[in-house]
């Protein structure tokens, strides 16, 4: 009887050294940046202490359309699941054109009011932007030259041009404040896919000093705005081989508070490889985070239309659930591409699948991280 008293007690001191060492552990945690506001502060940690609670779910442009509505809706993840995404997505390309509607033909300022809302509901912003090619005028995608970033860091021919729409860009973050006029804490994920050669800040469109060199001018400008609400997220397209290559083109532990990759499924037969592709990326990257006292996240992923209708809890969450993660973001519902979806609404195939997912205590929605 002793014996298992003692043994009783050992064991819940050796938890409550983990649970400490743990604290200790989320108390020490801070933003890279040194003059980070307590807001952002504050997010980080809570982002830590959620970790050890679950995985976010986070949707790409969740609030303000869907398939089949936009504006003055409600999330199709919140119609099909009675709960909102806990990690909102918001894309801000075509912003730093001085226009008021996003590549995908949102309001901007509906985008700054839905931010606003999310902060106010207690859930989490990250901003994602497919920056228009400053030397050619052409969109993220034209590749057409690799001289881009050379001719926009300082010294070069466009620097003058990519400082005006840096500032829009800054100037639209410096307007996201709360109802007392602070600002509000976010999560900037700029410049991503960066291993692939997709976007004209890609592989093999520009050298790794190049890309940093982008990536420190951009946060420095935003930090001489005093900027100091925003946590950076970093994150390659999902194609790495090791983990030097993840840290080939890093930015630096001084810029950077979280990372990932983005991967997604092609097609219903590639479940498998999708799920081991998945495993794979994670146990390059998580490690990596890990050492470096940083977040590690699925930053972007999905099966558009999912036409698998178990997909959440068969493909996604084997794929995730053993890492240390803090959320998941599935790619956008577009309202006017009607077989570009990447969330289930009332009726899809994988809704009732999807409900099931939300259910497992490892996956936490907005409800759940209040
Ligand atoms: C892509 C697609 C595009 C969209 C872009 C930015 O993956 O969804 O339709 O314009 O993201 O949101």
């Amino acid at each position: 009887m002793r014996n298992k008293i003692f043994r009783y007690l050992w064991q819940i001191s050796l938890l409550i050294l983990l649970l400490e060492s743990c604290n200790l552990k989320i108390d020490n945690v801070a933003p890279a940046n040194s003059n980070a506001t307590p807001e952002a502060k504050s997010l980080y940690k809570k982002m830590w202490q959620l970790q050890s609670k679950g995985i976010m779910f986070a949707h790409q442009d969740a609030y303000l359309y869907g398939v089949n509505w936009k504006t003055n809706g409600t999330a199709d993840v919140k119609q099909v699941s009675d709960d909102y995404p806990a990690v909102f997505g918001w894309e801000l390309g075509d912003l730093e054109l001085g226009k008021t509607h996003s590549l995908d033909s949102v309001d901007f300022n509906e985008i700054r009011e839905g931010i606003k809302w999310v902060h106010q509901n207690g859930g989490i912003n990250t901003i994602s932007w497919h920056t228009n090619n400053p030397l050619t005028g052409g969109s993220a995608w034209d590749t057409s030259s690799d001289q881009v970033v050379k001719s926009i860091l300082p010294g070069g021919s466009k620097h003058q041009d990519f400082v005006k729409m840096l500032e829009k860009t800054a100037s639209f973050f410096s307007s996201i404040t709360d109802n007392n006029g602070k600002l509000i804490p976010v999560i900037f994920r700029p410049y991503h896919e960066h291993t692939g050669s997709w976007f004209w800040w890609g592989q093999k469109l520009c050298s790794s000093d190049e890309y940093i060199a982008l990536w420190q001018f951009t946060i420095d400008y935003f930090n001489k705005k005093g900027l100091n609400n925003i946590l950076y997220a970093y994150s390659s397209a999902g194609n790495i081989e090791s983990a030097e290559q993840f840290l080939e083109r890093y930015p630096g532990d001084e810029l950077i508070d979280i990372m990932g990759f983005d991967i997604y499924q092609r097609n219903i037969e590639q479940k498998d490889e999708f799920i081991a592709s998945i495993k794979k990326q994670m146990n390059m990257v998580v490690p990596i985070a890990s050492a470096r006292n940083k977040i590690a996240i699925l930053a972007e992923t999905g099966l558009n239309g999912i036409p698998d209708p178990t997909w959440w809890t068969e493909t996604l969450l084997p794929a995730i659930e053993e890492f240390p993660l803090s959320y998941v973001l599935v790619w956008r519902n577009a309202s006017a591409e009607p077989k570009h979806y990447f969330a289930p609404y009332p009726g899809q195939i994988s809704a009732i699948n999807f409900v099931e997912f939300k259910n497992k205590s490892k996956v936490l929605f907005l409800s759940e991280i209040k």
